[in-house]
Parts: structure tokens; C-alpha cells; sequence
């Protein structure tokens, strides 16, 4: 079940007339966790009425960082928050910080790693690319790289263990505790070998966002009070399309500096001070340009930025120019050829052409036979021909064959039934069908060429899986 959810229902009962009478061993078990992870101190004496006080200050602060009512007063809500699965290490959340923590730092900013076994719960290739992506979350905001190595000494160091005496805190079977790490520069990052590791599905325990929450304590981050940043304590299940919060990023920047993408994007970019700004955001972002390209990868333009798109949905947006060397931003239209491997990118009344990520000879070009500012482009496979769109009418070209482009325009309706004229971009995918998008809607097109029913759908839901 989706924990946001199990949230609110816990919450309603807690504004509702359910009032679960608290067993002094729930009490016992509250004051243990709350000593655990930091929030309560040994007492010096346990009958002294302070420590008492102490207990209600705790669980106040455990209540306030988990979104429940700080009452103090130990109710069900609370007792199952403290029963759900997290990260072995402390929550240091009594010295009033409303953000991320730093425990210590690198010295250096490329680390290598190293993974010593392997859990039988999932394929050795399966925990090669869980690590690589929970690794890549980091390097991808932050200036650090990651490197494996297969032997020998690594800075940050994997492995799984059962309760098997090799933790100093041992582990704890399946359930609860998940993972422990180190803080800089011990790296050590294990894992508990009791539980249930997966990757792509809600059942078990997924590996990869584990790992990047250990990762971060091996580079130095400590918890995070923000109960949807990937630094939280509790382990908030799978997420199909999990990114990092804001304030992991913050932190982990604190601490290394950001990655050369987001420190290039300052001085090009138009009219803000910082350049990270304008890194659109994939799932509200209007798209300039979409196109199946090189590798048969589908890849989304807007602005300056570009980023695939998988089935597990959107990736980072890097800076155009970083692909494409000498392209400009803000594109108008984006189309490659099946036929000729070539890439074409529109803006105003200027086409560039590429072979996979080089600039041809002789390019960009004037366009002159089609309008300058056309709305999209795309490859229709039928004809094995180039068609481009502006408002309501499209031109049909031949890229080896001289093409009568003097027949043109004609009506968008004349080649597609359905679609909407000026739309922000258009393309055939890996399926054979053309895809419109128009603000953050999309309509499929069958080998009909007309548009399927059920549509539009939503572009943010369904592509970029927001
Ligand atoms: C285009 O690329 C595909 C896949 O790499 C290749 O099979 C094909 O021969 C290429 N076509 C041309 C015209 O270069
Ligand atoms: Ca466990
Ligand atoms: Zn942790
Ligand atoms: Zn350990």
C-alpha cells in the first residue's frame, strides 16, 4: 500500500473516536526505539519524574518529523511508524535542524567501490546496475564520480550480512532495520541479508533505493527531517520513478559542490543569475521537440535541456550542447530519419544536421522551400518521408529523391484524422505509431493514420510517469 496513504488513514483514526488504550509494554518498546535512534538519552535514573518528561519531549519530536500531531502522548500512529521497516542509523532530530545533516567529507571527489558478495535474492547483474543507479542519483546532482573495482582496496565498501556477528551492531532479522552504513571516510555499507532485496516491484525490499539512502550516509549526509527526501529514516517503499528531494541535493551539493551540468547551465542561461533554474522539469515542462533517435532512444527537448525517456519513465535533463555540440536551444522541431540515420533539428528558419553526434558539412542551413518556426517534425514510415507541421498544415519531403515541395502546404487533416493542428511536437516511436503532444496531452495515431480512441491522454502521467 502507498504509504502516503496509510498516513492519512492512520490519521483519521486519530481524529476519529478510536482511542487504543497503551500497553506499558508499547511503552517499553517506545522508549527503546526512541533510545536507539537517538531521540532519548539513558536515564541516569528511571524513576526520576524528569525522565518522564523526557520520554514526552522524544516522542514529540518523533510525532513533529513524522507528520502526526506532536501530543507527546504515545498512540497507535505513532506506534506504528516506529514498527516500520528503516535504516539502522540515528535520527539526531532534538538539536532543532530543519534540514539536511552533514556527518563528514571526502577529501577526494572521485571514489571507487567495491561490492564484496553478492544476496541470492536477486541476479549478481541485477545488484551490479541497483548499485550503479543508487550511485548515479548522487553523481548526477553532485561533483563526484563512482567507479567499481573488482578487487582490491575501495573507498566505499558493499556487502550483506545476516546477523552474523561481522556488525558490530548486529542486524536484526527480517523486517525493521534494513541497512547500516558509515559516515566519511569509513565507507563501509552493508546491507541485511534477512530481508527480501528486489528491484522493479513493490514486493520485497528495493535494493536500489536502499543503496542510494546508505550511499548518501558513506558520503557524509546524516538524516533528513523531510519525511519524503531519500535521507528520511523510514524506508518509504518502492517508487516506480524515485528521485531525489530537494534537500538531498542541497546537502549532498553542501557538501561536494554541484555536477559540471548544473555549473555550465549559469552563464549561458538567459536571463536568471542561476542557472539551475532553468532546468525544466520533466513532468510540467512544455516539450519543444520529441523524437526517436539514435540507439532507437526516445529523446524530449525543452528549452536547453534534453532527457530520455525509459519505461520506468523520465531521466535527467542534461544540457543540449552536451550531446549535440554548437546546437542551440529552444528548438522548434526535432526529427530522425530511419531511413538515413540522419538527425534534423528546426529553429526559426535554420535546420542542423547530424550523423549520430556530429554536425554535417555545409550545416545549419537556411530553410527555404518550408516556413521558418514549424511546430514539429516526424518520419512517416509508410512513405519513408520527412513531414512537417505548422498550425494546421503539413509538407511532405523526400530526402533522396528531389521533392516537388511546391504541392505543398496541404491540411494536417488531409494525412492525419484526429490530431491537433499546431502541436508542441510530434514522432514515430518503437511501436510504429506517431505520437502528438500538445501541452501535457498526447494522442496516439494508428497505421491508419488516424488517432485511436481513449485520447488524449496525459503526457506527464504516461511518458514521463510523474
Ligand atoms: C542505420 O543504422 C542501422 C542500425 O545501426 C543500420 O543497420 C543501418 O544500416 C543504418 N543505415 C544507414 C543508411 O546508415
Ligand atoms: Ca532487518
Ligand atoms: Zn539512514
Ligand atoms: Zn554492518
Amino acid at each position: 500500500m502507498d504509504s502516503t496513504w496509510s498516513l492519512l488513514l492512520l490519521l483519521l483514526n486519530l481524529t476519529g473516536a478510536v482511542c487504543a488504550v497503551v500497553q506499558w509494554t508499547e511503552l517499553d518498546e517506545a522508549k527503546a526505539y526512541l533510545r536507539q535512534y537517538g531521540y532519548l538519552n539513558d536515564p541516569a535514573d528511571p524513576l526520576d519524574p524528569h525522565h518522564l518528561e523526557e520520554v514526552i519531549e522524544a516522542l514529540r519530536v518523533f510525532q513533529g518529523v513524522n507528520d502526526l500531531p506532536p501530543t507527546g502522548e504515545l498512540n497507535e500512529a505513532t506506534l506504528e511508524i516506529m514498527r516500520q521497516p528503516r535504516c539502522g542509523m540515528e535520527d539526531p532530530f532534538n538539536k532543532k535542524h530543519h534540514k539536511y545533516r552533514v556527518m563528514g567529507r571526502w577529501k577526494k571527489r572521485s571514489l571507487t567501490y567495491r561490492i564484496y558478495n553478492y544476496t541470492p535474492d536477486m541476479k549478481k547483474v541485477e545488484v551490479d546496475m541497483a548499485v550503479q543507479s543508487a550511485f548515479r542519483y548522487w553523481s548526477d546532482v553532485a561533483a563526484l564520480t563512482f567507479r567499481e573495482v573488482n578487487y582490491g582496496r575501495a573507498d566505499i565498501k558493499i556487502s550483506f550480512h545476516k546477523n552474523d556477528g561481522y556488525c558490530s551492531i548486529a542486524f536484526d532479522g527480517r523486517g525493521h532495520v534494513l541497512a547500516h552504513a558509515e559516515s566519511p571516510e569509513s565507507g563501509v555499507v552493508h546491507f541485511d541479508e534477512d530481508e527480501f532485496w528486489t528491484e522493479g516491484t513493490y514486493y520485497g525490499t528495493n535494493l536500489r533505493i536502499v543503496a542510494a539512502h546508505e550511499i548518501g550516509h558513506a558520503l557524509g549526509l546524516g538524516h533528513s527531517q523531510f519525511r519524503s527526501a531519500l535521507m528520511a529514516p523510514v524506508y518509504s517503499g518502492y517508487r516506480a520513478n524515485f528521485r531525489l528531494h530537494a534537500d538531498d541535493i542541497r546537502g549532498i551539493q553542501i557538501l561536494y559542490g554541484k555536477h559540471i551540468t548544473s555549473t555550465l547551465a549559469s552563464p549561458t542561461a538567459p536571463g536568471s543569475p542561476h542557472g539551475a533554474e532553468n532546468i525544466p522539469d520533466p513532468c510540467t515542462a512544455r516539450l519543444d521537440a520529441i523524437m526517436l533517435g539514435p540507439w532507437r532512444k526516445t529523446f524530449a527537448f525543452s528549452g536547453d535541456y534534453v532527457w530520455t525517456i525509459s519505461d520506468l519513465g523520465h531521466n535527467t535533463p542534461i544540457k543540449i550542447d552536451l550531446l549535440w555540440r554548437a546546437l542551440p536551444g529552444n528548438l522548434d522541431a526535432v526529427v530522425y530519419s530511419q531511413r538515413t540515420n540522419k538527425t534534423y533539428f528546426f529553429k526559426d528558419n535554420k535546420v542542423w544536421r547530424y550523423s549520430m553526434f556530429v554536425l554535417d558539412y555545409g550545416y545549419p542551413k537556411q530553410v527555404k522551400r518550408i516556413p521558418p518556426n514549424i511546430d514539429g517534425a516526424l518520419y512517416l514510415e509508410k512513405n519513408k518521408k520527412l513531414v512537417f507541421i505548422k498550425g494546421s498544415q503539413h509538407w511532405q519531403w523526400d530526402e533522396l529523391s528531389y521533392t516537388d515541395l511546391s504541392r505543398y502546404p496541404k491540411p494536417l487533416s488531409m494525412l492525419f484524422t484526429g490530431v491537433p493542428s499546431s502541436p508542441d511536437a510530434a514522432f514515430t516511436w518503437t511501436n510504429g505509431k506517431i505520437y502528438f503532444f500538445k501541452g501535457d496531452e498526447y494522442w496516439r495515431v494508428n497505421k491508419l493514420l488516424r488517432v485511436d480512441g481513449g485520447y488524449p491522454l496525459s503526457k506527464r502521467e504516461r511518458w514521463m510517469r510523474c
